[in-house]
């Protein structure tokens, strides 16, 4: 069992029953002229935490822990893209356009590939997500269950967008979900800031959070 000081109080897991999982850290959203751009955010922000979530992985994978990474990318033919979807707001680029890494948002174009410090290894399992949430629309409940999986230590982009959506999801489902604090980023940060203060609320109503050198030492203790 491995224990670590977290928020709102201690965190304990087995490893054999928890994934590490590593959401969208794409290069749609990291780097220029991807979704995250389209938008018309400051995408250095999120590039920012990328040392950050490879010291982490480079740990969980020493210690053979299994892990899981997301992409936010949709079918070619925009099957599983709610209109509303693609039509909301007015970014530079919408999802399926043409844009200077490929089709924004779109399964197999360079935009949607994992960035290249954090690239998924043998073993590693990938999901790609049509939606904000990683369980909504993909095999990954069953993949977790099929692994004997309870446990979930998080990471990635953006915070309260496809991170918070997905560990409320994964509360719903009855995994406990460890958010690692400076392992994940959003555009805003006062958007940030005020996720990890709610899942942590009323006693870990969503889950808990910690920063990545507690986890990382316990890793290797
Ligand atoms: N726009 C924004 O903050 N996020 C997303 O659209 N997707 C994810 O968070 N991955």
């Amino acid at each position: 069992m491995i224990e670590i000081a977290a928020n709102p109080f201690d965190y304990s897991f087995e490893l054999q029953k928890t994934a590490l999982l590593i959401i969208d850290m794409q290069r749609d959203f990291i780097e220029r002229g991807g979704f995250g751009e389209t938008l018309g955010n400051d995408v250095t922000r999120l590039q920012a935490i990328v040392p950050t979530v490879r010291r982490v992985l480079d740990a969980w994978r020493e210690r053979g822990g299994f892990v899981v990474h997301t992409r936010e990318a949709h079918r070619p033919d925009l099957s599983n893209c709610p209109p509303t979807k693609r039509l909301r707001g007015n970014p530079t680029l919408r999802i399926g356009d043409r844009g200077p890494m490929g089709r924004i948002l779109i399964a197999g174009e360079p935009g949607s590939e994992i960035v290249r410090e954090l690239a998924p290894v043998d073993g590693e399992l990938v999901i790609d997500k049509p939606g904000k949430g990683a369980f909504y629309a993909t095999a990954l409940h069953d993949e977790l269950q099929r692994r004997g999986v309870t446990h979930l230590v998080v990471m990635g982009v953006t915070t309260e967008v496809c991170v918070q959506t997905t560990l409320r999801e994964a509360n719903d489902r009855g995994y406990e979900g460890l958010l690692v604090e400076d392992g994940t980023e959003s555009y805003f940060p006062e958007f940030k800031a005020a996720t990890l203060a709610m899942i942590r609320a009323q006693g870990a109503i969503v889950g808990w959070t910690a920063p990545s050198e507690r986890l990382i030492a316990a890793l290797r203790a």
